[in-house]
């Protein structure tokens, strides 16, 4: 139970039409009272609205206003809480505020409200954060993926991970305890089965951050190839704007361009790029350096090439796994541009299935609809099912499963080669603890304050 009473406005800085100023913590309802013109709130019943006016302090009127009430521990954040929906002037916003902190509630910091609900219970670590995906989301896809996790699918997944852990566990400590007994509870294969399983899921899921972040922040795609192909024209045209320079000049485009967009469910983040040639110019090879850092970190390339020169397919192949660490599985669409040009080729270079291949034409718009579906076609994979495969979106629950991954990969190991038992406990209770962390059954205030104060102030 907390004893201090918090405040913020938790709508959007600026004017609007409705702004929120929510209070919570056991003195909200009487200091609402205090300023409250209208049914005496503190006899009212939770998840209850009732209309009434707040005065200043002069007693001049300053705003009309709903009040919704509701009783701990029935809230978001498990204690008392009164949302004041007010007219949304930046004025009465501050005054009502200044009234509130006058009446001895305190500004709340940034996420305070959320790390209420998590510190009462209504929610763990992992819940709590999807709240911030959630507002942060951008696209149908990254706010499906938030919402899953904020109703707890990502917990539940990670509580049946542990339920096993702890049957693993178990079984091991039985045979530590009768191991001079030569009785055997349950054979070494069978432990062996079950520590593989949990691997396989723990490295799925830390695996699943590749897409999961793309999703979430927009899907990197590098649009690159040879100068003059017709990559900022490709641009604009997906764009349909003119964003980038383009010109018959070679090497017209020196540094990345950056423009986010969105198609279908996803978020795609395009990065032109300077067209990749040998030169002795010092900033073109810069930009060149630049267009091949954008490949290693994209997850879709595309690379234009002008239909109408010849097309070197190993080039292609060498440069879209370029700097290659741990993305080879990117996908590589070839977009045959400048196919309004009568000597442009029409068919398909001979080449392997992981290219998808595009005829277009950035002058004319042609083909640019198909290139849409094939970008659209690639996102889907990228999200697999996502209602059933957990997508892990957050840096921090990657680095945990990173760990986590890692000491059960030892735990396997330990029990196919006869590790002592103890020895593979110790490796067991590692994997729980990297688990805990996720969920927050194991963190640290020093955590909990880098967590919260991401989030935004009144969330
Ligand atoms: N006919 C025709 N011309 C095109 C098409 N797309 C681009 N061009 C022309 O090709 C030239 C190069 O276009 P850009 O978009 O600047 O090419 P780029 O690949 O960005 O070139 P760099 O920035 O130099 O690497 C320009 O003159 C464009 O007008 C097309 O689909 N058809
Ligand atoms: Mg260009």
């Amino acid at each position: 139970m907390t004893n201090d009473t918090i405040c913020a406005v938790s709508t959007a800085p600026g004017i609007g039409g409705i702004a929120v100023i929510r209070v919570s913590g056991p003195r909200a309802i009487e200091t609402i009272d205090r300023h409250w013109n209208g049914r005496q709130l503190s006899s009212v019943q939770s998840h209850t609205a009732h209309l009434g006016t707040i005065n200043d302090t002069d007693g001049q009127l300053l705003d009309q206003c709903i009040a919704t009430v509701f009783r701990a521990p029935h809230s978001f954040t498990g204690d008392d809480v009164v949302e004041l929906s007010v007219h949304g002037s930046r004025w009465v916003q501050r005054r009502l505020l200044e009234l509130l902190t006058e009446s001895g509630c305190r500004l709340a910091e940034p996420g305070e409200f959320t790390r209420r609900a998590f510190i009462s219970g209504k929610m763990d670590l992992a819940e709590a954060e999807a709240v911030a995906d959630v507002i942060a989301s951008n696209s149908r896809a990254a706010h499906r993926i938030a919402v899953n996790q904020m109703r707890g699918g990502f917990s539940r997944r990670l509580a049946s991970l542990r339920e096993q852990l702890l049957e693993l566990t178990s079984l091991l400590e039985l045979e530590l305890d009768f191991s001079e007994e030569d009785v055997e509870f349950a054979s070494r294969q069978r432990l062996i089965d079950i520590a593989r399983e949990i691997q396989r899921e723990v490295t799925r899921l830390h695996q699943s951050f590749t897409a999961g972040a793309a999703i979430k922040d927009g899907i990197p795609v590098a649009i690159v190839g040879a100068t003059n192909a017709g990559k900022s024209s490709l641009l604009n045209a997906i764009l349909g704007d003119d964003r980038a320079i383009v010109s018959n000049i070679h090497g017209t485009t020196r540094d990345t361009i950056e423009e986010t967009i969105e198609l279908g469910d996803y978020q795609f983040r395009f990065i032109d790029t300077a067209g990749l040639r040998d030169t002795s110019d010092e900033i073109e090879r810069i930009g060149i350096q630049r267009s091949r850092q954008a490949i290693a970190r994209a997850r879709i390339v595309i690379f234009v090439t002008d239909s109408t020169l010849p097309i070197d397919i190993d080039e292609i192949s060498e440069t879209t796994h370029a700097n290659d660490d741990c993305n080879d599985n990117r996908h590589i669409i070839l977009a045959l541009n400048k196919s309004d040009l009568p000597d442009s080729r029409t068919e398909a270079p001979p080449i392997g299935l992981e290219f998808n291949t595009v005829h277009l034409s950035a002058k004319t718009g042609a083909g640019i609809d198909t290139l849409r579906d094939t970008l659209i076609r690639c996102a889907d994979t990228e999200a697999g099912n996502a209602d059933e495969d957990i997508l892990v979106t957050n840096a921090r629950h990657a680095q945990a499963l990173g760990n986590a991954t890692r000491s059960i990969a030892r735990v396997t190991d330990g029990l196919t080669t006869g590790l002592p038992g103890d020895l593979v406990a110790q490796d067991l209770r590692e994997t729980l603890t990297h688990l805990g962390e996720i969920t927050g059954d194991i963190s640290t205030t020093d955590i909990l304050t880098t967590i919260f104060s991401r989030f935004c102030v009144g969330k």
